[in-house]
């Protein structure tokens, strides 16, 4: 790299923690307090959430690998129904495990299409890039890091064509319903008529089912959610004691709403930069939520936001769903 591109990137990483630390500050003088989950994923973060990927009671990852294993051909035929040159856009792609099944479809097809995967960490996507150079050489790929529509936009730019967005996994489900309707919304207007996009939904089901998912009994969950706290200790020079909290997670079956939480275990003053917070004894810090959706939903955020709903695959226990909606 040249001094030029390493001041820029030095630059960059300056910039995103000056965010990280406004978001901090911010949440944190909010009532209830709040920490932003997309701050989760660190190069330790990422490596829990593999493991998370992994548990058994994470049922969410074999739905949707259980979809793209076995119903490959049908994806391809629906993102492949005009025959023309596409970008296969992936918002969140991570380590891209259930759109590999899709991408090496699409080449024996012999597609013509560019994978152009979207993640706000870095990490992740140079293992990415790592890992497909070695799996599908042949393959035309741009990793883009950074927010989704900034990304997105960036990815306008730099090509033309028909665009097919994948947003898997359920990721839709770490917004408050309100931030769906409004993603959703800016989403369609940044795309053109025809371009088409995938989205998993993780469907409502048996509540245990779903809280078990994010209450696991080895604690890698709690674990995800504490290290935000050690992030923020690291890079925003802060002083979490953060065995003095706690895991906590609830699933709201009427909404379908499942949240996480970190609970202060004793009254507590916590710095972080050069501001200073008062936490209550078994005062709630609210992370994340994990929203559960039925199929009705899907079509009212569909067409609320401006799709035409086209297509769901499920998965053989209908517990998650791959909807398709045209622009
Ligand atoms: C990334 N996202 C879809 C995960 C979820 O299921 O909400 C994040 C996660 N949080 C705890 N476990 C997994």
């Amino acid at each position: 790299a040249t001094t030029s591109t390493i001041e820029k990137n030095i630059e960059i990483s300056k910039q995103n923690t000056e965010h990280f630390k406004e978001d901090v500050h911010a949440g944190l003088r909010q009532s209830p307090k709040y920490l932003n989950s997309k701050y989760f994923y660190d190069q330790y973060g990422d490596s829990l959430f593999q493991k998370i990927m992994a548990m058994p009671e994470y049922y969410l990852t074999r739905c949707e690998m259980d979809i793209f294993k076995n119903q490959t051909a049908e994806i391809a035929s629906v993102i492949r129904a005009e025959q023309t040159p596409f970008d296969l856009i992936e918002l969140g792609a991570g380590d891209a495990s259930k759109s590999i099944h899709l991408l090496e479809y699409l080449k024996k097809q012999d597609a013509d299409f560019r994978y152009m995967p979207i993640d706000i960490s870095g990490n992740i996507l140079s293992v990415l890039e790592k890992k497909l150079s070695k799996h599908l050489p042949d393959l035309d790929i741009e990793c883009l890091q950074g927010e989704y529509f900034d990304m997105l936009y960036k990815a306008s730019q730099l090509s033309t064509r028909r665009k097919v967005i994948l947003f898997l996994g359920s990721n839709i489900g770490n917004m408050e319903m309100e931030d769906v309707y409004r993603f959703c919304f800016e989403l369609r207007k940044n795309l053109n008529k025809g371009d088409v996009v995938m989205i998993g939904f993780d469907l409502k089901k048996e509540p245990n089912t779903i809280l078990n998912a994010y209450n696991d009994s080895n604690g890698v969950t709690a674990a995800f959610n504490l290290n935000l706290l050690h992030r923020i200790n690291r890079e925003l020079d802060a002083d979490f004691i953060v065995d003095q909290f706690e895991h906590y997670e609830t699933y709201d079956p009427v909404s379908g709403a499942c949240r996480s939480y970190l609970i202060s275990l004793q009254e507590q003053q916590v710095n972080v930069g050069d501001q200073t917070f008062h936490f209550l004894e078994n005062e709630p810090v609210y992370m994340e939520v994990s929203q559960k959706f039925s199929l009705e939903d899907t079509r009212k955020i569909a067409s609320q936001s401006g799709f035409e709903p086209h297509y769901n695959i499920m998965d053989s226990r209908e517990w998650f769903v791959d909807t398709f909606w045209t622009a």
